[in-house]
């Protein structure tokens, strides 16, 4: 299964702020325009599929929010000017306009004919380019530029239509996904993450559970990822280190069926709401990173972004990724800054008891003064929970620091069943290197380990996985004591103690 689909109707361009708003006013109809015509420029638009776009049904909107709601913003093609402007003060940094409405039910049905396609296997991935966002809106109200919850609601879809049990929502928007969070915190078959721009609460949307302790409820304990940055400035170290030390953990251990991603490009450098500092290729890379999860189904859904150069760089860079182009340069990756460290090791704390990957992190800081000796896993392959965490915590970020012009991969035997899926995934990960230039040595062979890597190294998605299982204790002590003897070298290694916050919180 291969091609890529671009989901896109200029319809979605008709709809403005008509008053004075200096809070609104950087969401244009320009984002979708210079996006789309970037990626027209590029030639990238005519390599991908094109589907005829849809609105959604009432009933698919419902999926996600109340029939008051829907009653709501349905009269507001009606409205008067003045009227427009009343109905919008009762919610949060929004505004309405005459067309919203039917560009919101296109939006919604742009993301679910995304998903039918790949689902369906029409093609492998996609993106759908739409506007309004989604991300903030919630069972009954509009908030942050969105209307309806685009992502959320083809979650739900697919669960409902596809019977999956699994799904994967990635919000690497700036600003946190609270709509998506409200949908899902009790659901442990939809895992949500999103890091934020969060500066201990004194950035919008000002909430309490969109810090690292948000973990989820009930059922859905555990299911719930938020990553809130404490400093603006993060830079593509600091989100390769997010992805090798939190999200791609527990994505993997996790083995979605589908990946969502809610994009937004608000998290590039010299977005004004963002103030970030990485560049447009870190999200070919992010791209890249979650392209071998879920036999490679991804639907990225675009949510904020409003910096014209920088939005429509991002764009190019991902779709780019998604077609299965070579990944881009990045230029000096090294130490994540002080403050992400902090971030980081606050998640994978507050974390420990749902996730086997971060199960070791309290032992790990006592054994690093004793064990020094050379990594080297006791039960070997066999613990494949081990081994995913020395590819992703410490083979990928030394790489990804070393920034290599060619890639060799010399394996040894690879001769069980166990251990091909592990090596195909190696190999595709490190694709995301020296712009996809891999050489791969195979020692001793079979039939299956060959094909498992050939299907890698021509650009399929690695295969899953299944249950990783908990990484053996012992095994963790020999990854850390490799990660200690290393991370004065490797700035993406680091890692730093729990904050004070943590603290007071872990308290009984
Ligand atoms: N300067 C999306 O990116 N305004 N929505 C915050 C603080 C709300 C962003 C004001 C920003 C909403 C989809
Ligand atoms: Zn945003």
């Amino acid at each position: 299964m291969s091609g890529s689909a671009l989901i896109y109707d200029k319809e979605m361009t008709r709809y403005k702020l008509l008053w004075t708003d200096p809070v609104c006013e950087i969401e244009t109809p320009e984002r979708l325009m210079v996006s789309y015509e970037a990626l027209k420029s590029k030639g990238l638009e005519q390599r991908c599929e094109s589907f005829p776009i849809r609105e959604a049904t009432e009933e698919e909107i419902l999926l996600a929010h109340s029939k008051e709601y829907l009653e709501a913003v349905k009269q507001t093609p009606h409205l008067s000017l003045e009227e427009l402007r009343t109905f919008t003060q009762q919610y949060s940094d929004v505004y309405f306009h005459p067309n919203i409405y039917h560009c919101a039910k296109m939006a919604v049905g742009a993301t679910i004919q995304l998903v039918d396609n790949v689902m369906t296997g029409k093609v492998r991935n996609g993106m759908a380019l739409v506007r309004p966002p989604g991300h903030h809106s919630q069972r009954n109200a509009a908030n942050g530029f969105c209307v309806f919850n685009n992502v959320a609601i083809a979650a739900v879809h697919a669960k409902n239509h596809y019977n999956l049990s699994r799904i994967l929502i990635v919000d690497w928007d700036i600003h946190h996904g609270q709509g998506v969070q409200y949908c899902f915190e009790e659901d442990p078959s939809v895992l949500y993450f999103s890091w934020h721009r969060y500066e201990h609460r004194s950035f919008w949307p000002y909430l309490a559970e969109s810090d690292f302790d948000g973990v989820g409820k009930g059922k859905g304990a555990g299911f719930n990822i938020n990553l809130p940055w404490n400093k603006v400035g993060m830079t593509n170290s600091d989100y390769l280190y997010a992805f090798f030390q939190v999200l791609l953990p527990v994505a993997y251990e996790f083995d979605p069926e589908l990946v969502l991603i809610c994009a937004g490009f608000d998290s590039a450098i010299g977005d004004p709401e963002g103030h970030m500092c990485a560049s447009p290729e870190i999200f070919g890379h992010l791209t890249h990173l979650l392209m071998s999860l879920a036999k490679g189904r991804l639907c990225v859904v675009l949510e904020g972004g409003y910096n014209m150069s920088s939005l429509a760089q991002s764009v190019c860079q991902t779709v780019q990724t998604l077609l299965g182009d070579p990944t881009p340069v990045l230029a000096s990756v090294g130490s994540p800054c002080h403050s992400a460290l902090e971030s980081v090791q606050n998640v994978r704390a507050v974390h420990q008891n749902y996730w086997n990957c971060f199960k070791h992190i309290g032992e790990q800081e006592l054994l690093c003064v004793r064990s020094l000796s050379f990594l080297h896993f006791p039960q070997g392959l066999h613990d494949r929970a081990s081994v995913m965490q020395a590819v992703l915590c410490l083979l990928l970020p030394m790489a990804y620091e070393f920034d290599p012009g060619l890639v060799v991969q010399v394996l040894g035997k690879c001769n069980s069943k166990q251990e091909v899926p592990i090596w195909a995934q190696l190999t595709s990960l490190l694709q995301g290197l020296a712009q996809g230039k891999t050489l791969a040595l195979l020692q001793v062979s079979t039939d299956m380990a060959r094909a498992g890597l050939w299907a890698s190294l021509s650009g399929s998605p690695g295969p899953s996985l299944g249950p990783l299982g908990t990484p053996l204790a012992e095994n963790m002590e020999a990854l850390e004591a490799q990660r200690q003897r290393l991370k004065s070298q490797w700035g993406l290694l680091l890692k730093t103690g729990v904050s004070s916050i943590f603290n007071d919180f872990a308290k009984p």
